[in-house]
């Protein structure tokens, strides 16, 4: 979608290329991550500005020139927003990796709830809206990105600012008994709620929003209609949403398709000497369920002996924030368990798991997605999943299976055509990979077709489209005196009518 007046303003965290020192010299390069990719692709053709952190060399004199050359044949101008070293630490590493992502995946043990870090984190959202604020006209839509930026809304409407702003979690949102552990809950709740749009991967994660707001900060009243869904406080009304992300299937399928990734895929298989190929791809992340699915791998060898020197675990593993300690100790537990388990079973032929942990080029990744028989994803929680989604794009000869964590957001679109599993029952993991194993073809195909056609439908573009369409058209309004809360219905009405229509998440609307 093209907005029919006015300027995409993209606001994330990191901004799609990056200025690194390489031999002392400030130089261009891509940002990792599979977020900064997808969006870079969603935006070609769009007019606007993306606006982010450029890197740890952003402040060196060159890094405008830089930029404006990595703005060369995009419709689109690079804003960098500077970020000193100690607040990298505190605001990303800190508040965002090492309090937000653990809390919201469900996992508060291993938060450290520092109190600087909140310091450091809102301080830098207000920069992050300054920065914005100074370019953005009311004809301008502002689509911020994930939780590094959820005050973003609350200072850009204290900076004065008159554009429409939406925000989307990529990752999900927890239920109230886990957030409101949060020491800073109510200012997180408050400010998401001076966004126009607010976006969730699913229904799920906008159910538990909503229901943190019923508990936490009961002043929010939360209304749908049958078109409608959306929460007033203080007179604004913010409208909510579900937008589940996609990939660009075309680019993944026609790119799997060609000659290049058929031979090098063909090649690997032969030199796995076409045992079944069951491929692991993550970040290296403790929410991604690694140790668990190796450990699932060893039950598998275990209880069915008949598949040793028949099947091998190809996981991949791209390295992430290793700069947090959390992150270090994963590493060591999935390497031991990797050498571990070839020690109990390797034999003269066949070594049951290879590893690589390193980050694969597009074609790299698709040769694997295409080679393997079966995608094992077994996240202990995931906002979507993409390597779930990526993979069926890439089944050109649809034979493969998905064998998909309940626990991730693709699984609310994908459950019909994968196995769905628990990643925490280890036994149901193995059999599901057995299953997987010893499918009939016709099955494999018949399941295959139907991932494929949902993620052809609903694919990256459909996802912004429906969004932007959103954000352009929430207009702030002041709740009338009149309305529901003083005539409409009473704050007991609410009690017995759940805040959200039940509904498909392939729905990609509001309410
Ligand atoms: P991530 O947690 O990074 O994303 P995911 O959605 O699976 O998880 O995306 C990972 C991306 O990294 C994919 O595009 C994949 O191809 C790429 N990748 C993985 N391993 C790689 C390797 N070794 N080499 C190269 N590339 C590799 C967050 C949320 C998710 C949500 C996305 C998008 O945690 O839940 O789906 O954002 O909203």
């Amino acid at each position: 979608m093209k907005l029919r007046e006015g300027r995409l303003i993209n606001v994330s965290n990191r901004l799609p290329v990056e200025i690194k020192n390489r031999s002392g010299h400030p130089r261009l390069s891509r940002s990792s991550g599979g977020l900064a990719t997808a969006l870079d692709s969603v935006w070609r053709g769009q007019h606007g500005v993306w606006i982010g952190w450029a890197g740890a060399a952003a402040d060196s004199a060159t890094a405008d020139t830089l930029l404006q050359k990595a703005a060369r044949g995009r419709s689109y101008s690079f804003k960098p927003v500077t970020i000193s070293r100690d607040e990298v630490s505190k605001f990303y590493s800190g508040f965002a990796n090492e309090i937000i992502w653990p809390l919201f995946h469900d996992m508060p043990s291993r938060c450290d709830f520092d109190p600087e870090y909140w310091e450091v984190y809102q301080r830098v959202n207000r920069r992050f809206a300054q920065v914005t604020a100074e370019i953005a006209t009311a004809k301008d839509v502002i689509w911020a990105h994930d939780y590094h930026l959820m005050l973003m809304g609350r200072y850009l409407r204290e900076a004065g600012s008159p554009a429409h702003a939406g925000f989307f979690l990529h990752i999900p949102f927890p239920a109230p008994d886990i957030f409101e552990k949060l020491p800073w809950r109510k200012s997180i709740l408050r400010a998401l709620l001076q966004y126009n749009l607010l976006g969730f991967q699913t229904d799920r994660d906008r159910y538990n929003y909503l229901s943190c707001l019923e508990r936490i900060l009961p002043e929010a009243t939360a209304s749908r209609s049958d078109l409608d869904n959306s929460v007033v406080l203080e007179g604004r009304r913010t409208r909510i949403g579900t937008f589940p992300i996609s990939i660009a299937f075309e680019e993944f399928a026609s790119h799997a398709a060609s000659h290049e990734v058929e031979s090098a895929a063909n090649q690997f298989r032969h030199e796995m000497t076409n045992k079944f190929l069951v491929l692991g791809v993550d970040r290296m992340d403790y929410t991604k369920g690694i140790p668990e699915r190796l450990k699932a791998f060893r039950i598998l060898l275990r209880r069915f002996p008949e598949l040793r020197h028949r099947v091998t675990l190809l996981q991949v593993v791209v390295p992430s924030r290793e700069d947090i300690p959390n992150y270090k100790e994963l590493r060591r537990e999935v390497e031991l368990l990797v050498s571990q388990i070839n020690g109990e079973f390797t034999e003269a032929g066949w070594v049951p798991i290879h590893y690589m942990h390193r980050s694969l080029t597009r074609r790299q990744l698709l040769t694997y997605y295409r080679a393997a028989d079966i995608l094992l994803v077994t996240s202990l929680k995931d906002g979507m999943n993409l390597v779930a989604k990526e993979f069926c794009a890439a089944q050109v000869e649809e034979c493969g299976v998905v064998v998909l964590s309940e626990f991730t957001g693709a699984a609310a679109e994908l459950q019909h055509g994968a196995i769905v599993i628990n990643p925490y029952d280890l036994t149901a993991i193995a059999e599901a990979i057995h299953r997987a194993c010893v499918m009939p073809v016709e099955e494999k195909r018949s399941r295959m077709r139907l991932l494929r056609d949902i993620v052809r439908t609903y694919n990256v573009q459909s996802w912004a489209d429906a969004f932007l369409s959103a954000a352009s058209t929430a207009e702030p309004s002041v709740e009338p005196k009149a309305g529901r809360e003083a005539g409409g219905s009473s704050p007991d009405e609410d009690a017995g009518i759940p805040l959200i229509a039940a509904g498909s998440s392939h729905d990609q609307r509001i309410a």
